[in-house]
């Protein structure tokens, strides 16, 4: 069977158990490791975690936006290199001074669980070139040319190991601002021609990419950022890697054109973009938390954790999975907004984890006061706005509703419901089973036990 057909099966499977399947859009053309069933099982964790950690922490933490007086106009400190163009020989001096002392790879991984985030994906090195990791193909690494001196990507492998959390590596693999080779750096490497990006692959990103795959024990994804640079038969490359090495290991779609979709096992949306609808085929959305991924100190735009926790439902009920990101500073410590945020979305999720994990797109579109995900069985109401008049109408739902009950009714105390001939069941919240415990600001589940 091959992708799409298994796939459409599970979506008619879905389909048995409720119906109107009609807000989910179909896949393009995909070339990953593991096409059709082999994907369906290599991705299976992936699809369930539904959550996890992104962390951009690199030379770039240190300046944190601003080149002494300069502040960098743009939000992402990551960028600042390329952005106020500074020369190669400047930035490398960044690493003399990052020291980040307070780096505790158990708290790190302890705060991705209490927020209920099931995997880690941090950059091993970003546009910038610096490796944030133990490389022998260059001295630019965390390792050789800073006086911290340890390999933080060990600790958190093991850390993440320890408690249960997947563990993967971004990689910046098209853009290199270090490197004479690469893709981006026009203002200390002007002449196009003298580059060779062949060799740029072959004798260094290859190579560290090779160490990402050995160094730190099983990996969940090697996550590529690229812009479409490489030719097929380089990713093949790449992808041949991953394979001798790691077959199991996740590659997000970013390996190519970070638009389409061609190339691994899942897609990665645009930089915070979430599609207006569900989608067939596994997708991510790499989220910030205010609107840089590398620690900035100008940016305060911080979102609030109910918009996160509605970001998340969101995302899930259409098909996709939430990689949130932290910027750690240069000292190794988490920005305490983003502590205290990811605090507040764990605690929601210990309480509604149930409708988060392992569930799918909802098969019933998007409700005017929320969202809607499902698992087999059953129909996770997510109300947003709860309705003033206590009566929540649910459209379209095929299958006869045997219970309604409050996810967070530890007592599951059922709640009247009528259900129409035409699938419309209206839920009546007021009164039986609804009290402050069970009712949340940002986002109260309700759930529909299904035929
Ligand atoms: O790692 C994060 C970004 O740094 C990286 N992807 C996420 C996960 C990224 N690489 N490229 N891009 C994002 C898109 C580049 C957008 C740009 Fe711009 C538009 C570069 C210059 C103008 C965004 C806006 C960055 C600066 C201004």
């Amino acid at each position: 069977m091959n992708r799409t057909v298994c796939i459409a099966a599970v979506l008619s499977a879905l389909c048995l158990v409720v119906c109107s399947c009609t807000q989910v859009e179909a896949a393009g053309v995909q070339k990953g490791i593991g096409a059709g069933d082999a994907n369906i099982e290599r991705t299976k964790w992936w699809r369930e975690a539904r959550f996890g950690m992104f962390i951009h922490w690199g030379l770039y933490a240190v300046p944190a936006g601003q080149w002494h007086d300069t502040v960098s106009e743009h939000d992402y400190g990551e960028w600042l290199m390329f952005h106020l163009k500074v020369p190669v020989a400047q930035y490398e001096q960044i690493a003399k001074k990052f020291n980040p002392v307070k780096f505790d790879a158990e708290e790190w991984t302890k705060l991705a669980r209490t927020a209920g985030m099931k995997y880690m994906v941090i950059t091993s090195k970003h546009h910038d070139g610096f490796a944030m990791f133990d490389s022998k193909v260059t001295e630019y690494n965390i390792v050789d040319a800073t006086p911290f001196g340890r390999d933080p990507m060990k600790e958190l492998a093991q850390a993440c190991g320890k408690e249960g959390v997947k563990f993967g590596f971004y990689y910046s693999v098209d853009r290199d601002w270090h490197h004479p080779d690469a893709e981006g750096n026009t203002w200390d490497y002007p002449d196009e021609s003298k580059k060779d990006f062949q060799k740029y692959l072959d004798e260094f990103a290859m190579v560290q990419i090779a160490e990402l795959l050995t160094q730190y024990g099983p990996l969940g994804i090697l996550w590529f950022d690229g812009i479409g640079k490489k030719t097929d038969a380089q990713n093949e490359a790449i992808l041949g890697l991953m394979q001798k090495h790691q077959p199991n290991c996740l590659v997000n779609s970013r390996l190519g054109d970070w638009k389409t979709f061609k190339w691994g096992d899942y897609r990665s949306m645009d930089d915070n973009e979430v599609p207006d609808r569900g989608l067939d085929y596994g997708w991510e959305n790499p989220g910030t938390l205010n609107n840089s991924y590398g620690y900035n100190k100008h940016d305060h735009d911080w979102k609030g954790p109910g918009e996160i926790i509605e970001m998340l439902v969101d995302i899930v009920s259409k098909g996709g999975n939430y990689l949130l990101n932290v910027g750690p500073k240069a000292d190794g410590t988490i920005p305490p907004e983003s502590v205290s945020i990811l605090k507040a979305v764990g605690k929601w999720m210990d309480k509604y984890g149930e409708s988060i994990y392992g569930t799918s797109a909802s098969p019933i579109g998007q409700p005017e006061w929320g969202r809607c995900t499902a698992k087999a069985g059953k129909l996770y109401l997510h109300v947003f706005d709860w309705p003033g008049d206590g009566q929540l109408v649910v459209g379209a739902v095929k299958n006869k509703v045997k219970r309604a009950y409050m996810l967070a009714d530890p007592g599951k105390k059922g709640l009247g419901f009528v259900q129409s001939s035409n699938g419309d069941v209206v839920v009546r919240i007021r009164g039986a089973g609804v009290s402050a415990e069970t009712l949340d600001p940002s986002d109260t589940v309700v759930v529909l036990e299904i035929e």
